[in-house]
């Protein structure tokens, strides 16, 4: 082939699926991006020339370790531990780190590819990355969950640092889990960093961090409904899942008049049609955060609201969805049933939570759809706001955060409608999150020549 001539998307992706053979996870977030990007170069000779798709495709890094740990009976028991650094053209590797049974290398290669475009999206100097462990936190006691973290760390501890790579938590990682990892850091090192974010407020923690990413993925709601001359009030909403994302998306849409229907965890949802109000959502951040409890147990509490066993709330009628549990948790189907239901708008609080069949039916009914990599991007942003205040050995106020946060999100939204808004005025948020992100990183690589 000559030089000059180029892979078409059948081709690239050809070759994606063949390096990355079993790893499903990845090679979908991959053909995500690949699509609007291969559209958006078609007449860039520089990046196609740089190979930079095919490089931001490619980790930088993948560490794999063991990790050995004793639990409460004395067992040794051994875990894979992971960090896939995948990105530093404009910042430090960042992103989070999860604990769930289903973390695979795949599972963690397509989040931090993901998070390498969020993390540009947000305005912020941050790289992409993303680590974890198949260690499932179920049923664990504290202790356990302590040593695990401890000698999860020991091994991490080489790989990071402020100006390197700064984890902080998802899926099965808190405040309490970062706690225990920041304890080992500091430990090991003797050096008090912000190598981690999502600290708690005592030690370096960054107010509203917990709060942000559902807080945010509502403001990214508001400003989509902003381009219809519409808000919030009165709307129905149903959402999915029931840890840190679920919770403080639900308490944006109450505090902005909405409704919300439905929570779930991986045993099931619940459908209260009375509205799940805010003292019913701090019983159930008390619930499962602090007494480790299940969804079902929600309608002891409340008897209006009904339990679904291993169903996903999306055939529930509302105005808008929030998938918050975990990637792939709505699929083809579920996006027409919820269109057919009258769903005008989808904001995505987990990361790829949408199939590829449910993302084109959205695309193709033409209603409001965020992709995580842009609704979801106000955690990380707070993650970034946490480590400029570390750097300052300073603490900023509530409010300011607040409207930082509420700022960042309006201006993800900017950057989506200026390279996704097609004829018509329809804006394509999944193009705009793509080519936004990918132009930031790849003029980034470009300066920095073959490297
Ligand atoms: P949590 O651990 O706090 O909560 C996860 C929730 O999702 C729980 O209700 C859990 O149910 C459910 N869940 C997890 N895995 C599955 C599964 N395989 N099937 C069904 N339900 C599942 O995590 P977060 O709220 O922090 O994260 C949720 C999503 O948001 C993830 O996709 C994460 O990557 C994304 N995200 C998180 C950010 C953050 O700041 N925390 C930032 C941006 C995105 P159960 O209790 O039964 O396990
Ligand atoms: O997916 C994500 O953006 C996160 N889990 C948050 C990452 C971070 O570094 O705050």
């Amino acid at each position: 082939m000559a030089v000059t001539d180029h892979v078409n998307l059948n081709q690239f992706m050809e070759g994606v699926k063949k390096r990355n053979a079993y790893q499903p996870e990845f090679v979908q977030a991959v053909q995500e991006v690949a699509e609007d990007i291969f559209e958006f170069m078609e007449d860039k000779e520089e990046y196609h020339s740089a190979q930079i798709l095919r490089r931001i495709a490619e980790p930088d890094r993948v560490v794999s370790f063991r990790v050995c740990w004793e639990d409460d009976a004395g067992n040794i028991r051994v875990q894979r531990g992971w960090r896939v650094q995948n990105n530093n053209a404009i910042g430090p590797y960042k992103g989070g780190i999860r604990f769930h049974p289903s973390v695979t290398e795949s599972v963690l290669k397509f989040l931090a590819f993901e998070q390498t475009f969020k993390n540009a999206l947000t305005g912020l100097p941050m790289g992409g990355g993303k680590g974890g462990s198949n260690f499932n936190p179920k049923g664990k006691s504290v202790r356990e969950i302590m040593r695990f973290c401890q000698s999860f760390m020991t091994e991490l501890y080489r790989h990071i640092g402020a100006d390197i790579d700064v984890p902080a938590g998802d899926i099965g990682v808190g405040g309490r889990e970062i706690g225990y990892m920041f304890g080992q850091y500091k430990r090991i090192t003797n050096q008090f960093t912000g190598v981690l974010t999502g600290k708690g407020l005592e030690w370096g923690g960054s107010l509203i961090r917990t709060e942000a990413t559902g807080y945010g993925a509502v403001y990214f709601l508001e400003n989509m409904f902003a381009t219809k001359d519409e808000n919030l009030e009165g709307k129905t909403a149903v959402i999915s899942g029931s840890g840190n994302v679920a919770t403080h998306a639900a308490e944006k849409i109450v505090q902005l008049g909405g409704k919300v229907l439905t929570l779930s965890d991986s045993g099931g949802f619940i459908h209260d049609p009375d509205g799940i109000d805010q003292e019913k959502i701090d019983w159930v951040k008390t619930h499962k955060t602090h007494r480790r409890g299940r969804i079902e147990e929600y309608v002891e509490e409340y008897p209006n609201a009904t339990f679904h066993a291993g169903k996903t709330p999306w055939g529930v009628a509302c105005d808008m969805a929030l998938p918050c549990a975990t990637q792939n948790e709505l699929l083809g189907d579920d996006a027409k049933t919820l269109i057919k239901n009258g769903c005008r708008a989808v904001s995505e609080g987990a990361n790829m939570p949408t199939d590829l069949d449910g993302v084109h039916a959205f695309k193709d009914a033409r209603i409001l759809y965020a992709p995580g990599k842009a609704s979801n991007a106000g955690g990380v942003a707070v993650s970034g706001l946490e480590m400029s205040q570390n750097s300052e050995r300073r603490s900023w106020k509530e409010d300011e955060l607040q409207q930082m946060l509420k700022d960042i999100m309006a201006g993800i939204h900017k950057r989506c409608e200026e390279y996704g808004t097609q004829e018509g005025g329809y804006i394509d948020y999944v193009k705009g999150a793509n080519i936004a992100g990918f132009k930031k990183v790849a003029d980034a690589m470009l300066a920095f020549g073959v490297v």
